[in-house]
């Protein structure tokens, strides 16, 4: 075996060249790599081989290009070069796949004349996830291999197919037996090398479709799936770059692909969607917390309260597979909880989700019981009763004293005192905040909150949990409103002061929407109840626009109305809101004025940032890109602006510090965060390179 360079090593077998990658964790295409591609071909041709097999070590074969490297300047040579040395190779290259070939993983074996697949292998483009288009030939040759709407559909969906679908389709010539890849390919090259007819290449084929044909494609997208488009830059790139193909030029068409790539490459949507990748990937990171801290094993899970977020929850585990008891005093609620699963889950089936068999397989996990005795055994229990001190309180002595030790005790707290809770059990090294957001069973977020005395593996396990249910795991340390709800909390504040001072209601949604949140404060806070949020019953004095809506009962959606009236199906902002505004403006001598669009965004988004850097400066969260992901997935920041923090960075940290302190000089009860104006100062930033 020679090594060709330190990730690239050549082998041969009875004159078949094995050029094998070896560049933990994923193959990710950077420069060593290609480098090494580049000589390992050059090499075998050397040695006379009459044919090469690519072939990956580790877990997958390419992940794709080094994320790593983008935005920064690329060093030759490019993958577009080891792809022409493999196309100009006169003995056939055969990629030979396991594992996941993506993104430019996909476009170097589609270079390769063939390609073979372990069939739980899979393959896909998807580069849109990070804001950019296959900028290495795969808008070009797979149209020419599935045509155009398949293409277009994996491309704008970033979805992988599996190496059975890919064999199907034709991206795969042909499927190897799992755990014989490399005999496969071999005994594969041994038939196809020597064959008299040309090497077949990708880049020589057809497109199928016409110009007109592709043009239709492309609008049924547009129209069937709006909302691909809508903020997002890459996939209207990618249907420009796929309708390149169908005039059947193939430089013309790499040379638009690439024209298309590097607007994308240069464009803020596409840094702050890789931000997000490599955020997503830091957030289940725990400073201190090595691997050789294993997670506890969880296998029976308990849960208590079978309101809504209760549901919930246990919906959420029993599609990760856990056994769940659903515990509640009161029999008529876990009749109509048991109910709602399992119309949840029958309506997946209906819905094409979830195969028969699964749907009853999760329905036969779960247990309803009236007392939490029934959690003995439980390894991991979540309480989702009310939000009250003394009632957790209460829950959690008796957990303590019924259920196993060594098992978990989590609460699904949304702002109370995780070390509180803990206190009162035996065990507070085994209790930790598990914070959903509803619904439970279908939102990303989970915020997994660290009382002072939790225990690593606790810790490790929540790590764990998080990614077995599907979900982004975020970790805080206890204060109120732990990460999401408490920026959330300070725009909420701000949306008020700039509605008193003269915006609608409907002018700050409309003003986030634009910016890309699926719905403003307001329309928020009709869907979520306006009595649920911030209102304190027994002393609403009557002071705030909330305060008189909920006293008039006007809670929103539920009840037909609240900041909007909702009976006629468009929203429109009500007169009882209007009225109440009026009110209160009386009563502090406010007199309105007109406020414009962008100190409406600034207004709402500056404070978000200011309080992130407190939960950074207070050590509530680990680094600031946490927040950033705590906000994309909990809130529907949209994720091509990256975050707040990544949004502060690139709009200048000194102006949101000089607006604020406007703000502040006005009389706005703000406090500016002492990092934040460090950082300022200093010409910092909080997650930008
Ligand atoms: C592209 O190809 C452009 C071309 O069209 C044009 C070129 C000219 N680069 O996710 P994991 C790291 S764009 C650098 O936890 P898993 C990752 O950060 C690319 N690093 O593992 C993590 O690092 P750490 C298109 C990468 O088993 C570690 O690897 N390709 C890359 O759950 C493990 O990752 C994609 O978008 C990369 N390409 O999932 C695929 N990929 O340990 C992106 C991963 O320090 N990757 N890392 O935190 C994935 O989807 C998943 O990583 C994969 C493995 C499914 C491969």
């Amino acid at each position: 075996m020679k090594s060709i360079n330190s990730v690239v090593t050549l082998d041969r077998v009875d004159g078949i060249a094995i050029l094998r990658l070896d560049s933990p964790p994923v193959n990710a295409l950077g420069l060593a790599l290609r480098e090494g591609i580049l000589a390992g071909i050059a090499a075998a041709l050397d040695g006379g081989a009459r044919a090469i097999v690519l072939i990956c070590e580790g877990r997958t074969f390419c992940a794709g290009a080094d994320i790593a490297e983008f935005g920064k300047p690329l060093v030759a040579p490019l993958l577009p070069e080891d792809q022409a040395a493999i196309e100009a190779s006169p003995v056939p290259v055969i990629a030979a796949i396991h594992g996941t070939a993506l993104g430019g993983g996909l476009e170097l074996a589609l270079a390769c004349h063939y390609r073979l697949a372990v069939p739980s292998a899979s393959l896909g483009l998807p580069e849109v996830s990070l804001g950019l288009l296959p900028g290495a030939g795969g808008t070009q040759r797979l149209p020419r291999i599935v045509g155009v709407a398949r293409a277009l559909d994996m491309m704008t969906s970033g979805k992988p197919v599996s190496a059975t679908t890919a064999r199907e389709l034709g991206i795969v010539d042909a499927l190897a037996r799992e755990g014989h890849l490399l005999d496969d390919a071999i005994a594969f090259a041994r038939k196809v090398e020597g064959a008299s007819a040309p090497l077949p290449r990708v880049r020589d084929r057809k497109v199928a479709d016409t110009p007109e044909e592709a043009a239709a494609a492309i609008a049924r997208l547009r129209q069937q799936q709006p909302r691909l488009f809508q903020g997002f830059k890459a996939p209207g790139h990618i249907c420009e770059a796929v309708a390149a193909s169908t005039l059947n030029d193939f430089e013309a068409g790499i040379a638009e692909e690439l024209r298309l790539f590097q607007d994308l490459l240069a464009s803020d949507e596409s840094a702050a969607q890789i931000h997000a990748f490599f955020s997503e990937r830091a957030v289940s990171k725990v400073p201190g917390l090595g691997k050789e801290v294993a997670a506890r094993p969880v296998k029976a899970t308990g849960v208590i309260g079978a309101g809504t977020m209760g549901t919930g929850i246990t919906l959420a585990l029993l599609a990760a597979g856990f056994t769940v008891t659903l515990v509640d005093r009161d029999a008529e609620a876990l009749r109509r909880a048991a109910a709602r699963v399992e119309k949840t889950v029958l309506d997946q089936v209906a819905k094409g989700r979830l195969n028969e068999d699964a749907a009853k397989a999760q329905l036969a996990r779960l247990t309803l019981a009236e007392s939490v005795e029934s959690l003995a055994d439980a390894d991991l229990v979540i309480e989702a009763v009310f939000e009250r001190m003394a009632l957790k309180q209460q829950v959690f002595r008796e957990l303590d004293a019924v259920v196993r030790p060594g098992a978990i005790l989590a609460t699904n707290t949304s702002f109370l005192d995780v070390d509180a809770i803990a206190a009162v059990t035996s065990r507070p090294g085994d209790v930790i905040g598990l914070h959903f957001f509803a619904p439970a069973n279908i939102m990303r977020l989970l915020e997994i909150v660290r009382g002072k005395a939790v225990h690593g593996d606790v810790l490790a396990t929540a790590i764990w949990l998080a990614r077995k249910l599907g979900k982004l795991g975020v970790v805080s340390g206890v204060c109120d409103g732990f990460i999401a709800n408490r920026l959330m909390a300070r725009r909420g504040e701000a949306a008020d002061a700039l509605m008193l001072a003269g915006a609608s209601p409907d002018q700050i949604d409309r003003v986030m929407t634009d910016h890309g949140f699926p719905m403003g404060p307001y329309r928020m806070m009709d869907l979520v109840g306006l009595d649920v949020v911030g209102w304190d019953r027994e002393n609403s004095a009557g002071r705030t626009v909330q305060e008189i809506l909920c006293e008039a009962g006007h809670w929103g959606q539920k009840t037909g109305s609240g900041y909007y009236e909702h009976a006629s199906g468009t929203p429109v902002v009500s007169s009882a809101t209007l009225a109440a505004i009026d009110t209160v403006r009386a009563r502090e001598g406010i007199s309105p004025r007109p406020i414009g669009d962008d100190e409406i965004l600034s207004g709402l988004l500056d404070v978000i940032v200011n309080e992130g850097a407190k939960l950074v400066e207070e050590g509530i969260v680990y680094r600031a890109a946490d927040i950033d992901m705590a906000l994309i997935a909990g809130y529907g920041w949209p994720v091509y602006r990256g975050g707040p923090m990544f949004w502060g960075d690139a709009v200048g940290l000194s102006g949101i510090v000089e607006r604020l302190k406007a703000r502040i000089a006005q009389g706005q009860p703000i406090t500016l965060s002492p990092l934040l104006e460090r950082m300022a100062a200093k010409g910092q930033r909080f997650v930008r390179a």
